[in-house]
């Protein structure tokens, strides 16, 4: 991250959400905002101690609790304050524009922690755990959010290690290649390089592998529910999300668009798609609409085909390919059987699954089976950026590999191990030419205050 462009400059926001509510939090820092704020206060803040206090804003007084931290020992490791007033925007509204004339400037979206992160008191990707920290709706995310907030992922610390390492290596081998002994200099790269560039290749491979897991886990499971026309897709998407999110009735091609819900089991986030029913047609909207099932059907993680009983299954070449990426075969309105509670297996025979939309059986049992379908794999990284500093740095670990095999010319080595470097740098956010267009996109999702 390029520092000239950074600002200390003193800022200010209300960190909890503007409505009425018991207490509010006030947030500032930045250059010089103790001073600032003692300007405004009965008693001047003391370090550390949350004490009484009484704001004087322009038209009002107003007693709250503040508290102030100095730097390098605050969360955007600048001098910062905390003011806790009623939670009544009148008065936040007030203390914030009073703050404002006194020269703070209102803070941008997720200055705050965009300031941390350039004082090094947070790396990137804790950022970023961060925000998906403050934007989780399950537990799962939670604490997938946490453990990587912690850092607990420790494969990508490693790799950080192990890959400077091998390029300091290389570059003391070819900085002093005169006065080390011949076969010396071999015997020091396969010890120490090869080694430690198959570790970081092997762990790298990993989280590349568990970034779609981790992806899963933020955004949710994708289900597409496909079929032909009146099987009861819609009906499943209502039964599973427990609303009446599509509509649904005995008439073929109610469903034109795609229709999605939402719901979470043990702990999981699920998104359904529900879709127009696949059959031959010459109504175009009707085509248009089969077009999205498709589509909704190619993005989706799992496929659930959804049959009936009385489906009017069209012998067409499509259905049968989707017959075939199917994850789940439903055959709905088996009204006549039991409800099986969790016990997925017991609702199957021959692998299909038999489930009564309409009266709430088995749905249990399909919520499982889509459950047990979510990958295992899950590493430190998860969204788009991150898999790509992660594959950017694979690659350049393969591509260091071949060459360091071919023994040719160690300074290809170094370029390639330090293509590998930069690229878990800017894993991290530590890389001094980050994008800023980059970084400011992780700050933008957080809320003004945080
Ligand atoms: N008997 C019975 N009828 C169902 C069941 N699920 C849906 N239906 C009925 O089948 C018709 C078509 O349902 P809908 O969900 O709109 O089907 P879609 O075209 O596949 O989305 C409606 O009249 C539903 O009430 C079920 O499990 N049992
Ligand atoms: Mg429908």
């Amino acid at each position: 991250m390029n520092n000239s462009t950074f600002k200390s400059d003193a800022i200010v926001a209300l960190a909890t959400p503007y409505g009425k509510s018991a207490i509010a939090a006030i947030r500032i820092t930045g250059k010089d905002c103790i001073e600032k704020v003692n300007a405004y206060l009965k008693r001047p803040l003391r370090v550390g101690e949350l004490k009484t206090n009484v704001f004087y804003a322009h038209n009002f007084s107003e007693n709250l609790t503040a508290v102030c931290f100095v730097a390098p020992r605050s969360y955007t490791g600048e001098d910062s304050v905390e003011l806790y007033p009623h939670g009544n925007m009148t008065v936040c509204d007030g203390i914030v524009k009073t703050l404002v004339d006194g020269g703070i400037r209102v803070a941008e979206r997720g200055e705050f922690t965009k300031r941390a992160f350039i004082n090094g008191k947070l790396d990137l990707l804790q950022c970023e755990a961060l925000a998906d920290i403050i934007d989780a709706q399950t537990e799962e995310q939670l604490k997938y959010g946490n453990l990587r907030f912690d850092g607990k992922f420790k494969a990508l610390e490693e790799t950080e290690n192990a890959i400077r390492t091998a390029l300091s290596t290389v570059e003391a081998v070819l900085h002093y290649s005169d006065e080390l002994e011949s076969g010396e200099e071999e015997q020091r790269l396969s010890e120490d390089v090869y080694g430690m560039i198959d570790d970081a290749i092997e762990k790298l491979d990993k989280e590349a592998e568990g970034y779609v897991g981790g992806k899963i886990i933020n955004d949710g499971f994708k289900v597409a529910l496909i079929g032909a026309p009146n099987v009861g897709k819609s009906t499943i998407l209502n039964a599973l999300t427990d609303s009446d999110r599509a509509i649904v009735t005995p008439i073929a091609g109610t469903t034109r668009d795609t229709v999605d819900g939402e719901y979470v089991f043990m702990g999981k986030k699920f998104c359904i798609t529900d879709t127009a029913g696949i059959t031959k047609t010459d109504d175009p909207v009707e085509k248009i609409g089969i077009a999205r099932a498709e589509k909704a059907a190619e993005h989706a993680d799992a496929v659930i085909y959804v049959t009936a009983p009385d489906a009017d299954v069209p012998n067409l070449a499509m259905l049968s390919n989707i017959k075939n990426i199917a994850d789940v075969i439903v055959v709905n309105k088996s009204d006549g059987i039991s409800d099986v509670g969790n016990n997925y297996t017991a609702a199957e025979k021959d692998g299909v699954l038999y489930i009564s939309a309409k009266f709430g059986k088995n749905i249990t049992a399909l919520k499982h089976r889509l459950y047990d379908l979510c990958p295992n794999a899950v590493g430190g990284i998860c969204n788009h950026r991150q898999y790509d500093c992660v594959v950017r740095a694979l690659s350049a670990c393969r591509s260091a590999k071949e060459e360091s095999k071919k023994a040719q010319s160690l300074e290809i080595v170094a370029a390639a191990l330090y293509d590998a470097y930069s690229a878990v740098r800017e894993l991290f956010g530590r890389n001094e030419q980050a994008d800023e267009c980059v970084i400011n996109a992780v700050f933008e999702r957080f809320c003004v205050g945080k």
